[in-house]
């Protein structure tokens, strides 16, 4: 459906015009840096360019005040002194002849944007602004920012699209606390942000960026702050926190549009942030957004001061927002003991008014781990993922007494715990892993589920070599069938093509009886193949387990199998319900695309028992992945819950 690209070189004209060490980062040179990297690689092509036009005074009264508004346009025909002058009665802002203008574009930017998204003329993208908004309140400015763009495109979604849920992403490492301000007693608004904050001794030192400041009123819950406490954070950090805090909330609330303050001052290499985080983890941080209010995602540029940090950044999150996989993370993925706190103690203050976090928050962890604690893998960082999701026919074989004994990886794959490299280091080397050619095919032989794919995906032509199909199924009696064996063929040529880089994704399928054995062929052909990390997922159950090498190669995962059991820590299964369809495919593909999976609606509440699964599992997980860690390991100790949730209906497990 298309990324627009909201721009307006005018924008490049307000600039700090005496000395000031605090404002003179905010230079011009951040956005035709950030413009020139989108251009070299290819990306600003991809996108519908749009000129940015000037915001109404209407418009800009959604959030500022006429008087406010009125003193910034009287900016336009001030000399240098009074500029300076009247810049000295805001903290870190200064203003130039341009910035009234500059400002009407920044906010009419964003306004277009969330225009071409809302009407369906793309799908997503971003407004490429100066100066930056978030820090801008109802009568005043503030850090740079002189209108607020992402408050009053948040204001006029609502009030010229009628929107009901509107959530805000604020990535930018500094609080914005403009934007708080503005929508504190509002919940049509959820506004998330995290924050270098050093327990109060960073800017703009505010006692309401903490994490118990939660929103007033019927805002109460829809204000959400993460603040960081110390510099140093990373990609594991980051992603804990999307994962840990603002999904379970955003899936929640359900948004209609999302919008992201888009700073990269939380990136690598920034003077400000201090942070760590790579630019690939603005990749996965859009990718995470993309799966809420079925894609329709705004972003626009806040923060982010240094050059190459910052347009590596903005490639990331544009080639995210077309629709490009994401590319993988570098370092171990384990977050740090101080980001766990402050992800803790928000879940903590928000605890009171989200569900999703009430029932994640009803038991500790479950003490007595059958998995031994010894395998010092925590990210598993899979190449290639395999998705089977078999119709349910034979009663299973698999009897859960008799279980092999947990086998754990001397790991290939395991990461040795190397110390993060140096910020340049870092930058030096762009990740340029070239797209494959072909995004998705389809290898279908059962003419039922072609009828429900859409119908511009490629059908794949090609079948592997008999001879070697015949190999490969030899040793498997439910493989003997020809219409097996075509469907293998279908298989492990899809495979080969995935693995050598020519295609990226494709959905193969194969007959119900010989679903099992054909994931064993697709196991091994892959590992075989060079994949060093397989991630396979099963919706409902197989006539039988996978046969699996226990090298901590492969991690398998049956959604909507018979029991929550960790057999090892990469042979997990887990009975929730799911329903496979027919439709199923269809979504699939669609996804696999780059489509925005369709939303799931007001949150359904997860069943007891399902929960329980949930928590037992995590429980027994948590030890050896360390992203699944939400509390801090003393904490177990002390949760009454924890032995109630032993006697539970997974318990007698849980030796
Ligand atoms: C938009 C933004 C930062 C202001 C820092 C003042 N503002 N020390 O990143
Ligand atoms: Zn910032």
């Amino acid at each position: 459906m298309g990324t627009a690209l909201v721009y307006h070189e005018d924008m490049t004209a307000t600039r700090l015009l005496w000395d000031d060490p605090e404002c003179e980062i905010e230079r011009p040179e951040r956005l035709t840096a950030a413009l020139d990297r989108l251009r070299q690689r290819g990306l600003e092509q991809r996108c519908l360019r749009l000129s940015a036009r000037e915001a109404s005074k209407e418009e800009l009264g959604l959030v500022h005040s006429p008087e406010y508004v009125s003193l910034v346009r009287k900016t336009q025909v001030l000399g240098e002194e009074e500029l300076q002058a009247l810049s000295g009665q805001f903290d870190a802002i200064y203003f130039h002849p341009s910035t009234f203008h500059c400002a009407r574009l920044a906010a009419g930017a964003g306004l277009q944007l969330v225009d071409a998204v809302l009407t369906g003329a793309v799908q997503n993208g971003l407004a490429l602004v100066r100066p930056p908004g978030h820090h801008s309140q109802r009568a005043a400015a503030n850090g740079f920012c002189v209108f607020n763009n992402v408050a009053i495109a948040a204001a006029y979604a609502k009030q010229k699209h009628g929107l009901h849920r509107i959530l805000i992403v604020d990535w930018d490492v500094h609080h914005g606390q403009g934007i708080q301000y503005l929508f504190e007693d509002d919940p049509s608004v959820l506004y998330f942000s995290w924050h270098r904050y050093e327990h109060g001794r960073f800017w703009p030192f505010l006692r309401e960026s903490d994490a118990d400041a939660v929103g007033r009123g019927q805002g109460l819950g829809f204000t959400v702050n993460l603040p960081w406490n110390q510099v140093g954070m990373g990609n594991a950090d980051y992603v804990a926190a999307f994962l840990h805090l603002l999904l379970p909330l955003a899936f929640e609330f359900d948004p209609e549009l999302v919008l992201v303050s888009a700073g990269f001052d939380s990136a690598i290499g920034d003077p400000e942030g201090q942070m760590q985080a790579t630019p690939e983890c603005f990749a996965h941080l859009t990718h995470l957004l993309q799966v809420l209010a079925g894609g329709r995602v705004c972003a626009m540029l806040e923060g982010g001061y240094h050059l190459e940090s910052l347009a590596e950044s903005v490639c990331m999150t544009v080639q995210t927002l077309l629709g490009d996989p994401a590319p993988p993370l570098s370092g171990l993925m384990v977050p740090c003991q101080s980001a766990l706190e402050s992800i803790q103690s928000a879940r903590a203050a928000q605890a009171p008014y989200w569900k999703s976090l009430q029932l994640q928050g009803q038991c500790g962890q479950v003490l007595g781990c059958r998995i031994p604690p010894q395998a010092p893998c925590s990210g598993y960082d899979s190449e290639l993922s395999l998705d089977v999701t078999p119709v349910p026919t034979s009663p299973s074989t698999h009897s859960p007494e008799g279980r092999p004994p947990p086998l754990l990886p001397g790991g290939p794959m395991c990461k040795a715990a190397v110390p993060a490299p140096a910020p340049s280091s870092l930058l030096d080397q762009p990740c340029l892993c070239p797209a494959p050619s072909v995004r998705t095919t389809v290898a279908l032989t059962a003419p039922d589920i072609t009828l429900v794919l859409p119908p511009d995906v490629i059908q794949q032509e090609g079948s592997a070599l008999r001879e070697e199909t015949e190999a490969w199924a030899r040793p498997h009696e439910s493989l003997a069938r020809e219409e097996a064996l075509t469907a293998l063929g279908k298989l492990l040529y899809l495979l080969d093509g995935m693995l050598d880089g020519q295609v990226n994704s494709g959905i193969a399928a194969t007959p119900a009886s010989a679903a099992a054995a054909t994931l064993d062929v697709a196991i091994q052909r892959g590992l075989s193949h060079g994949a060093q990390r397989l991630l396979c997922v099963a919706l409902g159950q197989l006539d039988r387990p996978p046969d699996l090498a226990h090298d901590g190669r492969t991690l398998w995962l049956n959604i909507g199998g018979k029991e929550a059991a960790a057999l090892s820590m990469f042979h997990v299964s887990t009975p929730l319900p799911v329903d496979s369809t027919p439709q199923l495919a269809g979504i699939l593909a669609r996804v696999l695309r780059g489509e925005a999976p369709p939303s799931l609606g007001p949150s359904s509440v997860a069943s007891p028992e399902d929960v329980q699964a949930l928590m037992y599992l995590r429980g027994q997980l948590e030890p050896q992945w360390k992203m699944l860690q939400v509390r801090l390991i003393a904490e177990a100790w002390l949760c009454p819950g924890a032995r109630l949730c032993r006697r539970g209906r997974w318990g007698g497990q849980g030796k």
